[in-house]
């Protein structure tokens, strides 16, 4: 099955013709790249043999594991019978229809939000450009054209386009093109291990984080504040998990000054943390529900905004032309490959699986890393977890960051055959929705060997005790 690779030509053609996203062109010019070859199931293989268990699920998109036969038959059948239309010009095509429908069922009304209608998109930015030009239209709409701010936060990730890093709060983004663009402001993150006070318990801490919103509208004005956006969890930023008390804060909030809430849930939504969409597991009701990744699995390109009926109303009555789209909005390959893949989640029930199964079971094995000396804390939501490394397990101190403590452990997975994302040094995983309990396991005695390895060489460094 597996075509024999020469790594060494491909790796040098790789260094010659391929720019890579978020990547130090120079370092991987110096080291070259492990060339990944083919996937089944949670495994990946490179060009050399090595078997490595992906933890990532891809970038947080694989859901329902590599391999499925049946998304790459719905590919072929529809690139057969339509490869390509536009929905440009009063033209549709038939599942870019059926996955509308597919979806505006999927989502749960909650507090008379309801959400009938999609735009699409092919990726988690061009989504949150779509948000921006939505918010913006729908506001210029209402004669209120002054409310133009939106509001994200700091380490929040909303892609990698102008608008979409703008409203993401990574500061390495920012100071790189003149980021953020007029209008976006950021407050900060609901992370209770570093923000907490000493003596604050996590619920407090939730509703000051929450009150940060309240403060940031009080100090623009809240007739000049259009949105608020955020991920229900923090994926790039690390699975940074609120307190409990966070969301229904932020929700009173926004009701009381009338702003429209963007659920970024490009990471959360499709099963990832135990339900179609993550609003609901919150209890918060969102006004735009960004999606991508997992809506396809990560096979093909897909992306959209899930349009709640208070801003539908708005742009469908009294919207006239809405002068926004892309080449591939209700792309029907896409499109087809996504309804196979919601066929193979329901069949499955991988949203119910995260919930009451293998959620709690990741849960429970990773509390388990919690005592190893290394860590400081370790949690999870659904089927995304991130501990994070410290130096003090009493104190929490944390390690130099020069030390690259997190990209050593990164290493150390990598070698032992694991794909773990190190952000700073908090260790994160995302693994796909299909794993089973042995597969849990397997995966957390190689989290823990990278661990002990890790805690090897800090103690030959004279790092640790
Ligand atoms: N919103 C969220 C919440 C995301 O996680 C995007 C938007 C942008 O999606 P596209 O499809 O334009 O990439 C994302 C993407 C990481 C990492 O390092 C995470 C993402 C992308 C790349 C890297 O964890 N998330």
């Amino acid at each position: 099955m597996n075509t024999p690779v020469d790594t060494a030509l491909i790796q040098s053609l790789d260094r010659e013709h391929f720019l890579h996203p978020f990547t130090d062109f120079k370092d991987m010019e110096a080291r070259g790249a492990r060339v990944i070859t083919r996937a089944e199931n949670i495994y990946v293989w490179d060009s050399e043999g090595h078997k490595i268990l992906d933890a990532m699920s891809g970038l947080w998109c694989v859901n329902v594991g590599y391999g499925r036969e049946e998304l790459a038959s719905a590919a072929y059948r529809q690139m057969m019978t339509l490869p390509y239309y536009n929905s440009f010009f009063q033209t549709t095509n038939v599942p870019a229809v059926q996955l509308a429908t597919r979806l505006a069922a999927l989502a749960p009304e909650v507090g008379g939000r309801s959400f009938k209608h999609v735009f699409y998109s092919s990726s988690g930015s061009e989504s949150n450009d779509s948000n921006v030009r939505m918010v913006r239209r729908y506001w210029d709409l209402l004669g209120q054209p002054e409310r133009k701010v939106i509001i994200g936060r700091i380490n929040g990730y909303h892609g990698s386009t102008m608008a979409g890093a703008s409203l993401g709060g990574m500061s390495g983004m920012h100071a790189q093109g003149d980021l953020p663009i007029p209008n976006i402001t950021h407050i900060g993150q609901p992370y209770f291990y570093e923000l907490g006070q000493p003596g604050e318990t996590s619920a407090e801490f939730g509703l000051r984080a929450a009150g940060w919103l309240e403060e940031k509208i009080l100090e623009l004005g809240a007739d000049k504040v259009a949105a608020f956006i955020a991920e229900p969890v923090q994926g790039a930023g690390g699975v940074i998990i609120p307190p409990d008390s966070y969301w229904p804060e932020i929700q009173r909030i926004v009701d009381k000054y009338g702003i429209l809430l963007i659920s970024d849930e490009v990471i959360c939504a499709f099963g990832r943390v135990g339900h179609w969409f993550a609003y609901e597991k919150f209890g918060y009701r969102p006004d735009l529900v960004t999606f991508a990744k997992g809506v396809t699995s990560g096979y093909i390109p897909l992306g959209g905004v899930m349009v709640g009926n208070r801003v539908a109303e708005v742009l469908i009555e009294q919207g006239g032309e809405f002068n926004h789209g892309y080449t591939y909005s209700g792309h029907p390959v896409a499109c087809a490959v996504a309804l196979a893949n919601l066929d193979l989640m329901e069949k499955e029930n991988l949203p119910g699986r995260v919930k009451d199964d293998i959620g709690p079971y990741l849960a429970e094995r990773f509390a388990e890393l919690g005592e190893h000396p290394l860590v400081g804390l370790a949690e999870t939501c659904g089927f995304m977890a991130g501990l994070v490394l410290t130096k003090n397990k009493a104190t929490h101190e944390a390690f130099d960051p020069e030390l690259g403590v997190g990209m050593l452990c990164r290493g150390h997975c990598f070698r032992l055959g694991l794909i773990m994302r190190a952000v700073g040094d908090r260790m994160i995983i995302a693994p796909p929705l299909v794993m089973t309990h042995a597969q849990i396991d397997e995966m957390i005695a190689l989290i823990r060997s990278c661990l002990d390895a890790t805690l090897a060489d800090l103690q030959a460094a004279r790092q640790m005790d």
